[in-house]
Parts: C-alpha cells; structure tokens; sequence
C-alpha cells in the first residue's frame, strides 16, 4: 500500500487489488480502507471481473468479522443515492425484508396496515426467481399496476397515502447490482457477510426509523435449518442496529405455504381477505406480529401487544384496506378498478382448474412448499431466469390445512394453469407434496419460531437503539 496526498484533501489510499485478494484468501480482516478501495474500484471498472470474483470467493470462503461486514454494508451503501424524507418522518418509516417464502404475501397487507397506523412504508421489494415469488410480481397482477416509482413520486405517494411498494432504483446502491450478478456466476451467492451487507445496504438506504427482518429456514427457504437463519439473523441485526436502525428479525417456518394460495393473482386475492380483516390464520398473525414489532420499534406503541392490536384493528375497520386501494391507485391503477378491489375481485382467470384427491384417510402431517412452487414455476407462475414471462393467474390453492383430518378421494389443491399443460409427473410431484399420517399432527401455534434482538434487553430495544443512533 502507499499513500498520496492531494492537494487540500485527505491522503488517498492506493491499493493493489491483488494484495487485498491475497489478504482475505489468507484469512486475514480486511481494513477500511481496502474494503473501501475495493468498492470504488468497483464502482470506477477500475477493478477487473476476474479480481472481483475471486475476491468474492475469497470471502465466501474465509468470511468476514462483523466489522468488516459493517463496513462492506456501509461502502455500498455510499456507492448511490440515500433516500431524503421531510424530518418530521424520522420516526414513521419503517419497512420489512423477508429472506423469500413460498405463498408470501404478507407484505401486500402490512404495508397499507403500517399505513393506517399512521406510519410511512417506502418498501422497496423485488421480482421472484426460482421457487420463491415476488411482491412486484403479486401486485402486477392488478392491471396497470406500476413498481417503476423514481424517490420523487415514492415521497409524493407516503406524503397522501402513506406506504408505497416499488422496485429497486438504479441509484441506490448501485454495487450491489455489480456484486449480486458477479455473485450469481461465480457461485458465491451463500456468502453470510455478502447476504448481510446486499440486504442491509438496501435498507439503510431508505433511511428507515425501524426494520423488521423475516427471516426463514426449511425445506423452501433459503436456510434449510433454523441454526443457519439465526445466523444471518443476528448478522443482519447487528448491521441494522450498529448503523442506527431499530432492527430485530423473525424466525419463521417455510416447510409449507403460507396462507391457502400460492400464485401471483390467488395470492393478491387472498391478501385482501387480510385486509378485509379475515383470511387464514397463519398469514394474520405474521401480519399482526410484523407490524406489532414494527410499531413497538418506532415507538408508535408501547409493547409488540400493542402494535399487533393496533394493527387488528385497522384490518377490521376497513382502513387498511383503504390505504392498500389508495396505493394502487397512486401507483398507475385505474381509479375505478382500485376502489373496487376486493377478495371477490377477478383477477384472471385460466382454461384449466383441476383439483388432485387425497391418496388415504389420515390427518395432514405437512404440505411441501418446494415441489409445489416448482410445478408452478414450471407451469409459468414464476421465472428461472430475469427474462422469463410469468402468467400471473397460474397457481394453487390449498384445500386442506396441516392437522387437518382428511378422507380419501376428496380434495386437497386446485391448481390453476393454461399452457404449459399438467403433465403426469408433475400431477405426481404434487401428490408427493402431501404426507398423510395415522396419527393425530403436531401444529405450532405460529409460523414464528424465534426473535432475534442485538445486545440490549428487549424492554429498551427500540428506545436504547433510537438514543444511540441520536447520540451518533
Ligand atoms: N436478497 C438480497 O437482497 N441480497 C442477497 O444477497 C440475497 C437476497 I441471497
């Protein structure tokens, strides 16, 4: 390394990239300055593909500390624009990020309910790939539906309604995009300090008051073990909370869907039954425990308890559903479509609606996400690769719920396609997705297995990690 001066600035670190490859490829904590140096050359072209592979290699290999994931979160974020809000918002924003689920539609009904409770919700979410889905895809099954939102109209729709769901803008954040392809290709994707510092530096760069993070283990998550995702939990905490953000993370199940509809158009559908203040149980109460956080952490109220009966209540009185319609409308639906939208709305609909039959008489033991995500993104209701077109009306819905008991012949999915057709095997995989057992099934209570705080007692959470961030 050597150092140049500037005339009138600070002194200006040279690395070589290679020195800094070798580094983290020996295991060593990379510093500041490097990490710095390696984002800007990243940013500049400067560093060539090559070098920036195996240096993603090397960390996916060697890791990273906590420091040095804080500081990679920190330059990518400096990498692009911040979002600005008016600063008597600076205790109203708060967002939610889900590591991917199978049927997860839970950010459709949390918004607008954040919304109601008087919060502002700038959700920046994204397109689905592979089995999990999208919230873009979800809501662009309402006809005229626009994601494509630039941070001036984001701030005109929270100033009249409140929340707002758009996709990423090219200026935020613009190295994670670098990273995340170069990641993509050089199977460096599980890195934990690159997760973290990809999810964190999108969030930090929506300047939020509070965070909330669902994050998911089982057979259709990416962590396939709830050891793994408390993991990425705490690291993705830590960023959170270290960077001034009120930041705690769920623990939550994805062996089965959530809700009884997995399918871009179904699942709309299904989340206004939500807001409707009805809807299966599974779905209301991440919901309610989401935003319950959320408004506990903002300060909008004093205990979760407190936030999740706020949140009830504006899914019963209609008002959250209004803030949702409000949204659509904001955001390019027709006024007359958006005010009518309700869960008999139809969204479209398929030339084909089958159902399969239960195999045997016994209690429902599980219904596998995984296979049944894939058959549907093999029937075209998700994409495998960025270009692909999805047919927002193909989907599933479930008709039988885990524990529940069941006779033989009767049904269990409906499946909504077009063309590809069902084939024999896939009707199989299907099948297979469904365990029956003899004996009575275990069902937890709640998809929530854990919540994960950083070091503080839960009593002073959100206040202790507010003063700081005052203090800082
Ligand atoms: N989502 C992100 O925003 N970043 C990542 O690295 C992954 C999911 I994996």
């Amino acid at each position: 390394m050597s150092s140049i001066s500037v005339p009138g600035g600070e002194d200006v670190f040279q690395f070589r990239i290679a020195d800094v490859i070798a580094k983290k490829r020996d295991g060593l904590a990379l510093s500041e300055q490097e990490i710095r140096h390696v984002v800007k050359a990243t940013m500049t072209g400067q560093a060539q593909d090559s070098q920036l592979g195996a240096l993603l290699m090397a960390v996916r290999l060697q890791g990273m500390n906590p420091e040095e994931t804080l500081t990679l979160t920190r330059e990518m974020v400096a990498s692009g624009c911040v979002l600005k809000w008016p600063e008597e918002w600076s205790a109203l924003l708060v967002d939610k990020h889900s590591t991917g689920g199978v049927g997860d539609k839970v950010s459709l009904a949390l918004a607008p309910a954040l919304a109601a409770c008087g919060c502002k919700v700038p959700m920046i979410s994204g397109r689905g790939l592979g089995h999990t889905g999208g919230t873009l895809d979800k809501l662009e099954s309402v006809p005229s539906f626009s994601s494509q939102q630039n941070p001036e109209q984001m701030l005109e729709i929270l100033n009249s309604v409140g929340c707002c769901i758009v996709g990423q803008s090219k200026n935020l954040v613009p190295a994670d995009k670098i990273f995340y392809e170069m990641r993509d290709v050089t199977a460096t994707v599980d890195s934990l300090p690159l997760i973290t510092a990809s999810i964190m530096s999108k969030k930090v760069a929506e300047s939020l008051s509070a965070l909330i993070l669902d994050v998911k283990f089982g057979e259709a998550a990416q962590s396939s073990t709830i050891e793994e995702a408390k993991h990425l939990a705490h690291s993705l905490v830590n960023v959170g909370v270290s960077l001034g953000i009120p930041t705690i993370a769920l623990i939550t199940n994805m062996d089965t869907p959530i809700g009884r509809c997995v399918g871009n158009s179904l699942e709309v559908i299904e989340a206004l039954q939500c807001l409707e203040g009805q809807g299966p149980d599974d779905l209301r109460d991440l919901v309610l425990h989401t935003g319950g956080y959320l408004l506990w952490l903002c300060g909008r109220a004093g205990s979760e308890k407190q936030g999740a009966e706020k949140i009830a209540k504006v899914l019963s009185d209609g008002s959250a559903l209004q803030c949702f319609r409000k949204m659509l409308e904001a955001q390019g639906v027709k006024p007359d479509i958006a005010r009518s939208l309700s869960s008999s709305t139809k969204l479209g609909e398929t030339s084909h609606i089958e159902e399969l039959k239960v195999p045997k008489t016994g209690t429902v033991e599980l219904i596998r996400a995984r296979p049944i995500a894939e058959v549907l993104n093999a029937l075209g209701a998700g994409r495998n690769k960025a270009t692909d077109v999805i047919n927002h009306s193909v989907g599933a819905q479930l008709l039988v719920r885990v524990g529940q008991h069941v006779e033989e012949g009767s049904p269990w999915i409906r499946i909504h396609y077009e063309k590809p057709l069902l084939q024999d095997r896939q009707r199989q995989t299907l099948q297979n997705a469904l365990s029956i057992s003899a004996q009575p099934a275990f069902i937890p209570a709640s998809l929530i297995r854990d919540v994960i705080y950083a070091q503080c007692k839960k009593e002073e959470y959100g206040a202790s990690v507010r003063r700081e961030r005052e203090i800082s």
